[in-house]
């Protein structure tokens, strides 16, 4: 049965060759409506893109709870048994849109659980950790990790500056310079929560989480010759080797874990456990096994499923919460804010984005592209008299915690071990083994003969100092001598 071309609204359309005009060779008549439509659509095929993350892909699949983590949350999507549609966008941060995968950056790891209490997102990266730890910072430093406002090019120079005078970045950068900055697919990498989250069990008990996406295809990456080759031959190696993968059925999977810390504890705990740029230690917290998750569908239309997914750490469900970490608080307004922006305002209506396993009862209405509505015998106000839906005052305790003191701006407080350098030089000397001091070392060479401000690089050889004295020397010994042999 041929199915024949139509118009937007379903009129069948003469030809998708040849415009309407005054004989063959005459003017083309603007009430060719289905020219003008067709070009008038093409004309807004976009949106605006990411103003980070802009580059990723993503697909379907399921997370299946295996382990009883019940005595920490409620939630019913971290139930034993309890199994959830999910969606895993992958991303890169700086590069916009059609910029190659494989360029030195972290990676955006987020997840949107479709759960029967609403949809729970997770919107991380293949990092534990941040560059900062208040988001007040956050657009002066992605500034500084894009480009020049005059030139509009990258500049090495604006990046260290940025990172030298902010010396809490130096555990995150560390994280970037090293492997994880440069990993071999998206499947062969973890992924993290980052900060620290809140679960809530029945009984109403509080505590404190880091969430851990490990992959069972390892934890693999690329050189820097290897990374730097691909970008110039397929700026979409990652999207491509993950698509093709699950076409070819290999579907990847990660085991989900999480640390849990009572909730008194964090008062005391010898690094502040809501500081975005702080690990905890797995020796002081081990990881807690929750269940796994397998990506197996890939999305039917890039688009509508992954360019316009939404992804919110507003996005919560009950039994689990933020937490007074400041940059978590400021990403619940961000993250509805860029995609009213971004894709309208019922982007929630949108099939990627509307749960799907669990209803919409609330008073919201009309907004531009509305095209789901409350039944017309419900009002579209409360208080009501004529059975709208009710706020759950069980609720309403839910996940607070005490606010401490007057308002201020201030840093937040620092613990016994709190301090920039430290856990950066615990990461460079005990978890880096020799083949990735010597890439890191590498990257780090090939960073510095790019900076070509006396000031900065001497800041930049006094950060790394501060990370681990003898790299820093090592920096000094090499940085510019190729420079100054040629
Ligand atoms: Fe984001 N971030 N972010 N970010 N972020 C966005 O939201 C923001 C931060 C992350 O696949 C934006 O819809 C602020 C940390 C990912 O669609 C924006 C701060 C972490 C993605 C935004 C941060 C992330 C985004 C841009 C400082 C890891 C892609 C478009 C407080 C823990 C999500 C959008 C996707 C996207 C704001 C810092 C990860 C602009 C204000 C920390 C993975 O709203």
């Amino acid at each position: 049965m041929t199915e024949f071309t139509t118009t937007q609204t379903g009129a069948p359309v003469a030809s998708d060759a040849h415009s309407l005009t005054a004989g063959p060779d005459g003017a083309t008549v603007l009430h060719d409506r289905y020219l003008v439509e067709k070009l008038a659509q093409f004309n807004r095929e976009r949106i605006p893109e990411r103003i980070v993350h802009a580059k990723g892909g993503g697909a379907f699949g399921e997370f299946v709870v295996t382990d009883d983590v019940s005595q920490y949350t409620k939630a019913a999507v971290f139930q034993p048994g309890a199994k959830s549609e999910m969606l895993l966008r992958f991303s890169s941060v700086a590069g916009e849109q059609g910029s190659p995968d494989t360029w030195r950056d972290v990676r955006g790891y987020s997840l949107k659980f479709y759960t029967t209490e609403g949809n729970y997102d997770i919107v991380g990266n293949n990092t534990p950790v941040f560059f900062i730890r208040d988001a007040i910072k956050f657009p002066d430093f992605i500034h500084s990790q894009k480009r020049l406002p005059g030139s509009g090019l990258r500049d090495a120079d604006m990046q260290w500056d940025f990172w030298t005078l902010s010396p809490e970045s130096a555990h995150q950068v560390t994280y970037l310079m090293g492997d994880r900055g440069l990993p071999k697919s998206w499947r062969t990498m973890n992924g993290y929560g980052s900060h620290t989250y809140q679960w809530i069990n029945a009984a109403g008990e509080r505590f404190w989480v880091q969430y851990h996406f490990v992959s069972r295809q390892g934890d693999l990456y690329l050189s820097n010759d290897e990374a730097e080759a691909i970008a110039g031959a397929d700026a979409d190696y990652y999207r491509r080797d993950l698509h093709e993968a699950i076409e070819r059925g290999e579907f990847p999977t990660w085991d989900v874990y999480v640390q849990v810390m009572p909730y008194e504890e964090a008062k005391t705990y010898r690094f502040n456990p809501f500081d975005l740029t702080k690990t905890w230690s797995k020796q002081d917290y081990p990881r807690i096994k929750v269940g796994h998750y397998t990506l197996n569908r890939n999305p039917q239309n890039f688009f509508a499923e992954i360019e316009q997914a939404a992804f919110s750490p507003a996005n919560t469900v009950p039994g689990v919460d933020i937490s007074p970490d400041k940059m978590l608080m400021a990403r619940v307004f961000s993250y509805p804010d860029a995609q009213r922006y971004r894709v309208g305002t019922n982007y929630n209506q949108l099939p990627v984005n509307a749960p799907h396993a669990a209803p919409v009862h609330n008073y919201s209405q009309d907004g531009a592209q509305r095209h789901t509505f409350n039944h017309p015998d419900v009002p579209v106000y409360a208080p009501n008299s004529f059975g709208g839906p009710v706020a759950d005052p069980a609720r309403a305790g839910e996940g607070g915690w005490e606010s401490d003191g007057a308002l201020t701006r201030a840093a937040a407080t620092l613990h016994a071990e709190d301090d920039d350098f430290g856990q950066a030089g615990t990461l460079y000397r005990e978890v880096f083994d020799d083949a990735a001091r010597a890439r890191f070392l590498e990257t780090l060479t090939g960073q510095g003969d790019a900076i070509t401000v006396d000031a900065i690089r001497e800041r930049f050889f006094q950060y790394w100092t501060n990370v681990d004295k003898q790299l820093g020397a090592r920096l000094r010994a090499e940085v510019g001598v190729e420079a100054s042999a040629a």
